[in-house]
């Protein structure tokens, strides 16, 4: 209860903020997104991690405020690169299934798009398979509508829940995100190799785009490209970092 409080007073008194990391083409070598992940700076604790206190506030339902606060900090980070100058890429936010099974959503994204006049084609919502999966027709159904709204859709941590390969086809997703599970040992692993590989085939076939999350090495890059994987992420380019560093590595890589 302490730290759920604690979390309260974060949100106000702004000791939450966002790291952003690059994801790049590897048809073209270009930065083409940037994924937004939370950060919170406890006055004593030091920096708490997200996989700690995100259940915290799903339980506490204090999610909604904090994934609002996401949302609308990451669309207006976006339009304040663009305006200074960097070509647009997409913003990837993650959302929690508190928030994907809240009725508001929907018109909430609309609102902050409206508000920041970004292109929604630029917004991208990463989902985890668990999440699409507790109530499908729920999530199929919140995804039209976000799709009609001109949102993307990508399933986070690809491969590690238990998808139900036949509700793949009627989600209204645009990517899946290859877990870095099945990234880490893609070099020596055939087992890895493989299943990367048929997800890979598996998204061409059904018309979604494919990013590896987890790169680290050359090497791992390497499989990805004769893969066929369209995106890579991962520490191999960048960790996630603070708005102004993410700007400075995008005009680096130039
Ligand atoms: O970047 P990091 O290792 O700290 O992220 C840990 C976990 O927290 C990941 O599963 C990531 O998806 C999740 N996470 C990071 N930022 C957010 C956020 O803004 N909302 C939600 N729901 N989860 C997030
Ligand atoms: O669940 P999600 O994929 O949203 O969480 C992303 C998490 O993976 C974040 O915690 C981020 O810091 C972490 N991450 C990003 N790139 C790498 C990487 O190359 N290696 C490892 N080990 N973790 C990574
Ligand atoms: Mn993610
Ligand atoms: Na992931």
């Amino acid at each position: 209860l302490q730290l759920e409080n604690a979390l309260r007073r974060a949100l106000e008194r702004e000791q939450l903020s966002l790291h952003y990391q690059p994801q790049v083409s590897l048809q073209t070598g270009r930065v083409i997104g940037a994924e937004a992940l939370l950060r919170w700076q406890h006055p004593e604790l030091g920096q708490v991690s997200p996989a700690e206190f995100i259940p915290l506030a799903e339980t506490s339902g204090l999610i909604l405020p904090i994934g609002e606060w996401v949302l609308r900090s990451a669309a207006l980070q976006l339009k304040a690169w663009m305006e200074a100058g960097m070509a647009p890429i997409t913003m990837s936010v993650n959302l929690s299934s508190v928030q994907f099974r809240h009725a508001d959503l929907p018109a909430l994204v609309s609102r902050i798009l409206d508000e920041t006049r970004l292109p929604p084609n630029l917004l991208e919502l990463e989902l985890t398979e668990g999440v699409a999966m507790v109530d499908p027709l729920g999530a199929i159904a919140v995804m039209n509508d976000l799709h009609d709204r001109g949102v993307r859709m990508s399933i986070d941590d690809f491969g590690t829940g238990y998808s139900s390969l036949s509700y793949l086809k009627k989600f209204r997703i645009y990517k899946l995100k290859i877990d870095q599970s099945f990234v880490r040992d893609i070099t020596d692993d055939p087992e890895d190799k493989a299943i990367v590989s048929a997800i890979i085939g598996m998204a061409a076939s059904l018309g979604l785009q494919t990013i590896a999350e987890g790169v680290e090495t050359a090497g791992q890059l390497d499989h990805l490209r004769a893969m066929g994987c369209d995106e890579v992420q991962g520490f191999h380019f960048s960790r996630p970092v603070p708005a102004d560093a993410f700007a400075a590595f995008v005009q680096a890589a130039l």
